[in-house]
């Protein structure tokens, strides 16, 4: 059988499972277009909405619930072939544990977005969606080593699943924000802190002549490199395959 491919005469080189930790399937709609978007020549695109958790992740909580459904939608990524993982959550809810039942790289939208703003600037703000949602990415910024690039978290006030509705005025209230992240925290770059978002980077760098960063186009192109060097989830120490034991199936 001829290998699937993404565009005319380019064979796939990789296929990159894009979950969306959260239940909501027109957000994943948004976050797979986004991954489309930033995906080159050869790498397929496989979007997957989780079947298990909260319609919006905007907690401890919801974070908790959804990291079930995501280990699921790993699993179920991993038998379709796939040679990465993406979890468009900023949260990088059950990160960990899907890297210890998958076989190639999984990458999380926050430590993406953390990883390339380092890249490309010495500090950056993130700007998220509610308040109660700040202390999540304030935690992976420690988790993940950035707390002194990562300036400081803000939030727009507005809802994960009111960020389509035009009521929000989303965009506006992102500008606004994203614009006193610039003058007071003195930042080179700025972070989008939610999956939601990913379709406003492109036109927020445009506004602000600074990168302003998806973690979702990020992860891809993190995965991408990944697999094209050969790198997979090392199976030595930590992150070995669970342990056979009985558990409660999902
Ligand atoms: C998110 C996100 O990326 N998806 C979701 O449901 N909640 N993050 C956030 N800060 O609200």
């Amino acid at each position: 059988m001829a290998e699937p491919t993404t565009s005319v005469g380019a064979t796939r080189k990789c296929r990159v499972n894009v979950i969306n930790p959260n239940t909501t399937a027109s957000m994943t709609e948004v976050i797979v277009g986004a991954a489309r978007r930033a995906a080159g020549p050869g790498v397929e695109i496989v979007g997957r909405t989780s079947a298990f958790g909260a319609a919006s992740i905007e907690g401890h909580y919801d974070e908790a619930l959804s990291a079930v459904g995501v280990l699921k939608a790993v699993a179920e990524g991993e038998a379709q072939g796939c040679d990465a993982h993406v979890l468009a959550c900023f949260g990088d809810p059950g990160l960990l544990a899907a890297r210890e039942i998958a076989t190639g790289p999984v990458i999380g939208i926050a430590e993406a977005a953390f990883r390339a703003a380092s890249f490309v600037s010495t500090h950056f703000s993130v700007v998220t969606t509610l308040t109660r949602t700040k202390v999540i990415a304030e935690h992976l910024a420690l988790v993940y080593g950035a707390e002194r690039a990562c300036r400081r978290v803000r939030a727009v006030d507005v809802a994960v699943l009111e960020l389509d509705d035009p009521a929000s005025n989303t965009r506006g209230l992102l500008v606004a924000e994203c614009r006193r992240a610039l003058e007071e925290d003195h930042v080179g770059a700025l972070v989008l802190g939610c999956a939601g978002m990913a379709d406003l980077a492109e036109d927020l760098s445009r506004e602000f002549g600074a990168p302003v960063i998806d973690g979702v186009g990020a992860a891809v192109k993190f995965a991408e490199a990944l697999v094209s060097l050969g790198l997979k989830t090392s199976k030595y120490g930590d992150l070995a395959h669970p342990l056979p034991k009985a558990r409660t199936p999902f």
